[in-house]
Parts: structure tokens; sequence; C-alpha cells
């Protein structure tokens, strides 16, 4: 009950704050993307994890009022980065299931995009399989409409919801992540290899992008290449970092 009053504040006090992790394209090493990660710099429990606060967002039905906090800040942050320091980088948003049974969904990224004026192609909207499970009809005439807008649609954590294999093919998202439980093991782990691989070829048959997550070792990203896997993200290429530290990061990559 606590964290929940105290989440109202923080969204409306700045106490939240967002980290950008780089997504690489590893055949020439230059950052394609960042997805922005929110964090709770709590008064007194110090800085939280969203694995420890957005579930009760979730449940306290603060997962809007979040949502459009992280949008309008991660837009922002985009269109700082390419005035001030000359950066042009596409911005990531995750996405809960539950904000696409919002009826201001699409006003709210139009609107994000228009008051930071940042392209729209500028904008990757994250979401899950569950998005497209439990709002299937809904969800999918939305990010039709959010596509022709020109924002691009990843599914996050492929393979490990129930995947609504029909809608990859109803509609042509941009890319695939491949959830890092899958990652952690594909040099080990023969079943994990599979998996990656054959979400590799799935994504190809599709003409879709993958994306390889949670990327941790010069091994994990070997074995990803050697089935073609040319974008990854991950500790092994950085930790996500402070807006600040991005310019840093992209002038010291080889
Ligand atoms: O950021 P971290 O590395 O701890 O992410 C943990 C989980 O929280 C991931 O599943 C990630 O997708 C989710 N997450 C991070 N930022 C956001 C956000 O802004 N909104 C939502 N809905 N989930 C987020
Ligand atoms: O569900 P989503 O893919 O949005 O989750 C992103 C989460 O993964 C964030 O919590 C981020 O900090 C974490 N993450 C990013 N790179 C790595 C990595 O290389 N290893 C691990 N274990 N976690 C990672
Ligand atoms: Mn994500
Ligand atoms: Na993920």
């Amino acid at each position: 009950l606590q964290l929940e009053q105290g989440l109202l504040r923080a969204i409306n006090y700045d106490e939240l704050f967002l980290v950008y992790q780089p997504k690489l394209d590893t055949s020439n090493m230059r950052v394609i993307g960042v997805e922005a990660l929110v964090r709770w710099n709590h008064p007194h429990l110090g800085v939280l994890a969203p694995t420890s606060f957005v579930p009760i967002a979730e449940k306290a039905g603060l997962i809007w009022p979040l949502t459009e906090w992280v949008l309008r800040t991660a837009c922002s942050q985009a269109a700082r980065w390419y005035r001030n320091e000359g950066l042009d980088l596409n911005v990531a948003v995750n996405l809960s299931p539950s904000v696409f049974s919002h009826q201001d969904l699409e006003e709210v990224i139009e609107k994000s995009l228009n008051d930071s004026d940042l392209p729209p192609d500028r904008l990757t909207l994250e979401i899950t399989e569950q998005s497209l499970m439990i709002y299937e009809a809904e969800a999918l005439a939305v990010l039709e409409r959010l596509q022709r807008m020109g924002t691009n649609i990843q599914i996050d954590d492929f393979g490990t919801g129930y995947s609504s294999l029909s809608s990859l093919k109803q509609y042509h998202f941009q890319a695939l992540k491949i959830d890092k439980s899958f990652v952690s093991d594909v040099v080990t782990s023969s079943d994990d290899a599979a998996i990656a691989t054959t979400i590799m070829f799935m994504s190809k048959c599709l003409d879709m992008d993958a994306i390889a997550e949670g990327v941790e070792s010069e091994a994990q990203k070997d074995f990803l290449a050697s089935i073609d896997c040319r974008y990854m993200q991950g500790f092994y290429f950085s930790r996500p970092l402070a807006a600040s530290e991005m310019a840093d990061f992209i002038r010291h990559l080889p």
C-alpha cells in the first residue's frame, strides 16, 4: 500500500527516471536504437527496478499514467539527443498489455511525438505476445494505425508467452526480440540453440528482423552471429545507460 501511494507521487514529482540500453547491429557495431527502461528513485528505499513496481502500478490502476510519463520522457529525450548532441537514435518504450484497453493510447503516442517534435519512425513500441492474445482484434487495429503513422513495433520476450502465430502472419511487425532466457544458455543447451535458430528462421520467413536480448558473452555473440542474428542487446555490449552517457558510449565503439 505504501509503495502504491508513493508511486502516484513518484509519477507526478519526477522520482522516476529512464535508463537506455543500446541495441546494436553487430555486423558493423552501430547502434540501431536504444530501449528505455524505467527506474524509481525512491526517497527511502533507493533506486527500485521496474519488476518491483510495474506490477504494483498494474494493480493500482497506475500503469496508464506511468506509461504516459515514459512515452513523454523517452520521446523528449530522443529529440534532445538529436538537438543537443547530433545523435539520431530510435527510442523504444515497453508497453504493458493492459494499456491496449485504454482508449487514449494512440492519442497519447501522437501527442508525445508532436510535443517533442520527434519523427514517428524514431519511436519503437515493444509489446508482448500477451497483448496480441488478450486484445487480439483491437490491439492489431491500434498497432496497424500506429505502424501506418510510422512507428516501429517489436515483439518483446518472444517465445515466452503464448505465441500468437496467426497474428504474426496477419500482421507485419518490424522485429521479434529473442528472449534472454533462450540466449543465456544458447551456447551450452542444444534446446535453447534450437529455439534461437527456429526464431531466426521464422523471422526471416516472415520478413521481420530478430534482435537477441540479454547477450552477456562473446561466445553467445559468436553463436548468434553464426545463425545470422546480427542485431543484439545485452550487458556484453552495454548495461542500460543514463541519457548523458550515450554520446560517450557511441564515440568509443570500435
Ligand atoms: O529494466 P529492467 O532491466 O529491470 O526491466 C525489467 C522488466 O521491466 C522488463 O520486463 C521490462 O520490459 C520492464 N520494463 C522496464 N521499463 C518499463 C516501462 O517503462 N514500462 C513497462 N510496462 N515495463 C517496463
Ligand atoms: O522484458 P524486457 O526485455 O523489456 O527486459 C529488459 C530487461 O533485461 C531489463 O531489466 C534489462 O536491464 C535486462 N537486461 C538487459 N541486458 C541484459 C543482460 O545482458 N543480461 C541480463 N540478465 N539482463 C539484461
Ligand atoms: Mn523490452
Ligand atoms: Na525482453
